[in-house]
């Protein structure tokens, strides 16, 4: 937003939505004297009593139920919450106007006079943001943490002066309209199939992601994956001459993934950081822990820090969380998987013996991408939700499948078929909003299922040699620096 000091008290922000996002804006800019509305598509009594008592305590007209163009032209400009497509056809007709049609980035970007380290990706960017909270607040650095983790950059407007750095997990609906918004340090760390309802094509999708490098020049840098070829195509066009760093497991990646360790080049010397006994200590987890102590060393984190930060580092609900065992079968909680790659990370820690649960909502997701990975770990898939077809049709003949009405129902199916030495996995693939409020909601569902499911068969004791490569355990992570 063009808010110099001058213009704020005349200008007018019309907000649209009225969620996390749009909510911290509007509060944000109602304290900076700024004339607000507000346009959600909700009905009014769907709206929260917090903010119909906000909104009439501050005089902040509003329309509920639809977006109007006789409501949202009287604006001077839109900020526009990031689930709301910006192909709605009220945004253009708005845009026609002269009306200028910003994302909460945008309209941040002048705002912001700290250094700022941006993280996106299709999957692992709320651990990585986390991740490198944790090292730099190691390294004695106060940190705004926020973004898609479900904190708006307006929040960090609202009190900036206590923050050294901003760490922002950045979605492509976020980086959409991200306008003049610039990061200091960009990481990329990998492009495959998501929101392709949204985006239209996976060029629609990438050229979104790659909006996290816009506007940097030779002072920036770039973290992006060496393991992922597409990652690898993109990064070789970036033309901002900004230092280009990569992680993965190939020899010219700066932080090399070698089993649980990561090996880091950094200014001629080696530094080898060791996970093993750490929640980092997982397939992802390493290539997570490469970008994250690149971004860290990057803005002066010293070594032991990082070391303290790895070690302390607690992996976020969802994310292959163990949340049973019983009859030697371990029962993973993977619902925050809801696009193909996340389901291939999840099955790259599993040797075979995957009873799997998938399904939901479909996002115009590719799902013959499993088909290799599920034929060659997964003896049982079991469907759930509106995508249950389309999945089935996808991975025909590479696997049993089976269908379940609930969730309960396909985890009881999934205790049933299982042996000692199974995995029964959620990993869905698909987004949650057909049959639960969010992942969240559905991964909650899954454990209390698991939960009763193991009371209802016998007691064997657990004998399975995955168990250790996974995050049931935590000890002191190491760290040795040394020559090169
Ligand atoms: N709404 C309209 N018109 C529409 C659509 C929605 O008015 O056409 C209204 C809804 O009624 C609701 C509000 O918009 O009141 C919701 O806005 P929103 O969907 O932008 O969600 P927020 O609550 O503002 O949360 C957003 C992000 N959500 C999305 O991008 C969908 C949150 O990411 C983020 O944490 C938050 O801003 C703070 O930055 C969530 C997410 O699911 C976690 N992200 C996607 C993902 O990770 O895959 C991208």
């Amino acid at each position: 937003m063009n808010m110099q000091d001058e213009k704020k008290a005349g200008t007018h922000v019309a907000v649209m939505g009225l969620g996390v996002s749009g909510r911290a804006a509007m509060r944000y800019l109602v304290s900076q004297g700024v004339k607000v509305s507000v346009s959600d598509a909700r009905s009014v009594q769907q709206l929260p009593a917090a903010d119909l008592a906000f909104l009439t305590e501050y005089g902040v007209k509003y329309e509920c139920g639809s977006h109007t163009l006789t409501f949202l032209r009287k604006a001077d400009q839109i900020l526009v919450s990031p689930g709301i497509r910006q192909d709605l056809e009220i945004l253009q007709q708005l845009r026609d106007l002269g009306i200028p049609v910003l994302g909460e980035l945008a309209m941040a970007a002048p705002l912001v006079h700290k250094p700022v380290v941006a993280i996106t990706g299709t999957n692992g960017k709320t651990t990585v943001t986390a991740l490198i909270g944790e090292l730099l607040q190691r390294a004695g650095k106060k940190v705004f943490v926020g973004g898609n983790i479900g904190t708006s950059l307006f929040d960090y407007l609202s009190s900036p002066d206590d923050v050294d750095v901003l760490v922002l997990e950045l979605s492509s609906f976020q980086l959409e309209s991200a306008g003049a918004f610039k990061a200091d340090v960009a990481i990329l760390l990998n492009v495959t199939p998501d929101h392709l309802d949204r985006h239209g094509s996976m060029a629609g999708y990438a050229a979104a992601k790659m909006k996290i490098f816009s506007g940097q020049g030779p002072q920036d840098t770039a973290i992006v994956s060496g393991d992922d070829t597409f990652c690898r195509e993109l990064a070789a066009g970036l033309d901002g001459g900004q230092q280009l760093l990569l992680f993965g497991h190939d020899g010219d990646c700066q932080a090399q993934v070698v089993g649980h360790c990561i090996h880091l080049r950094w200014q001629g010397k080696q530094e080898r950081y060791d996970l093993a006994g750490s929640m980092l200590a997982t397939a992802t987890g390493g290539l997570n822990s490469a970008a994250a102590i690149l971004a860290a060393r990057t803005l002066g984190c010293a070594p032991e820090a990082i070391v303290q930060g790895l070690a302390a580092f607690q992996v976020a609900a969802h994310r292959m969380a163990l949340v049973g065992e019983g009859a030697g079968v371990l029962y993973y909680d993977d619902s925050k998987a809801t696009n193909t790659g996340a389901v291939l990370s999840a099955l790259a820690n599993f040797a075979g013996n995957v009873i799997l649960i998938a399904g939901g909502r479909d996002k115009g997701d590719d799902y013959t991408l499993l088909r290799e990975s599920v034929g060659n770990k997964v003896r049982c898939l079991i469907l759930i939700g509106e995508a249950t077809d389309l999945i089935a049709q996808a991975l025909a003949g590479m696997v049993e499948i089976k269908k379940a009405a609930s969730m309960e129902a396909a985890v009881f199916l999934a205790a049933s078929i299982a042996r000692a030495g199974d995995v029964v996995l959620l990993s869905p693939a698909c987004a949650s909003f057909d049959m639960f409020e969010n992942y969240g909601h559905r991964g909650k569902v899954f454990a209390d299922a698991v939960r009763k499911a193991i009371e209802a068969v016998p007691a064997i004791p657990v004998s399975c040699g995955i168990r250790s490569s996974l995050p049931v355990q935590a000890e002191p992570v190491g760290c040795k620096v040394g020559g090169a």
